[in-house]
């Protein structure tokens, strides 16, 4: 592969963005070697950690390649990001990502696009897409929006404020800050406890919540029980319900203890 690498550890496959003499800027062939990935691990893995080579996560789109666009090769291009983004947002497994230096642009589009994210202290977030006379086009009006809210997204188009991996936790941006060069294992960790769920209930956790966030609550409430009832059923469901009945695995652990 030109623009990623792939290894596993075991059950979870780490997907990293390997262009880093251009900050893992990515390009359209970038895009598209992604999507391969996507769909080579959706079925080899259980659970997906995306991270990046060199000083930084992703500085986003190729501005280079972009210049040289025609108005509807952009929206082509934009669409497309969209697509293959949401394969990893409503796919087959859950990815996490292990961010670190710039996570800007196109950047913090791919971040927004997985399920759990977490950042080391070096991680900055940025959205200049104002600065660069352009718009966000890989998804971060909806998703981004969705995690830190509004003004939050507003404030940083029109400014370009860059906000630290602290202020992004307390943004819902990320769910955990570690130590600079912790990232990667602390998201492995998460994603390798994930894989031991079953794998019916990761599909529903990743692919019914966001949906039933876009339903009325009475529609989200109806469809919740159709989801609870067809997992429960499921095989799996009554071997791992009889195991905990039979103390055969382990309790929720409390934190306070
Ligand atoms: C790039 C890109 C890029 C770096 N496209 N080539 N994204 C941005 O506006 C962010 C632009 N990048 C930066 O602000 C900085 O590069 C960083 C803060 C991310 C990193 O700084 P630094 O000092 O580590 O690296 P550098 O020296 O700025 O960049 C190294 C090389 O990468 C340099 O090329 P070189 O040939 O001079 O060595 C840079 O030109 C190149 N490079 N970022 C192309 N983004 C679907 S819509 C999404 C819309 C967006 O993502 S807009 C935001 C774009």
């Amino acid at each position: 592969m030109d623009y990623l690498t792939l290894d596993y550890r075991d059950e979870v496959a780490l997907v990293g963005l390997n262009r880093p003499k251009k900050r893992n800027a990515i390009s359209d062939a970038f895009v598209e070697e992604l999507n391969d990935v996507i769909t080579e691990v959706g079925k080899t893995a259980k659970a997906a950690v995306i991270h990046g080579h060199g000083p930084h996560f992703c500085a986003g789109l190729d501005l280079a390649e972009h210049v040289k666009k025609t108005p509807f090769e952009g929206v082509h291009g934009s669409r497309r990001w969209h697509e293959v983004f949401s394969r990893m947002e409503k796919g087959r497994i859950p990815w996490f990502a292990a961010l670190h230096g710039a996570v800007v642009g196109g950047g913090l589009e791919l971040a927004s696009s997985v399920h759990v994210r977490v950042a080391d202290r070096t991680a900055f977030f940025a959205l200049p897409e104002g600065q660069r006379g352009i718009f966000v086009g890989g998804g971060a009006s909806v998703r981004s929006a969705r995690l830190m809210g509004l003004a939050r997204m507003t404030d940083m188009m029109l400014t370009g404020r860059s906000v630290d991996a602290d202020t992004a936790e307390s943004w819902n941006l990320v769910q955990y800050v570690v130590d600079e060069g912790a990232a990667l294992e602390k998201a492995v960790e998460l994603a390798a406890q994930a894989a031991t769920n079953a794998e019916i209930s990761n599909y529903a956790i990743i692919n019914a919540l966001p949906r039933i966030q876009d339903m009325s609550a009475d529609d989200g409430l109806f469809v919740e029980s159709f989801i609870a009832s067809f997992t429960a059923t499921s095989p799996e469901a009554e071997e791992r319900l009889n195991a905990f009945l039979s103390k055969k695995v382990g309790k929720v652990t409390n934190p306070n203890a």
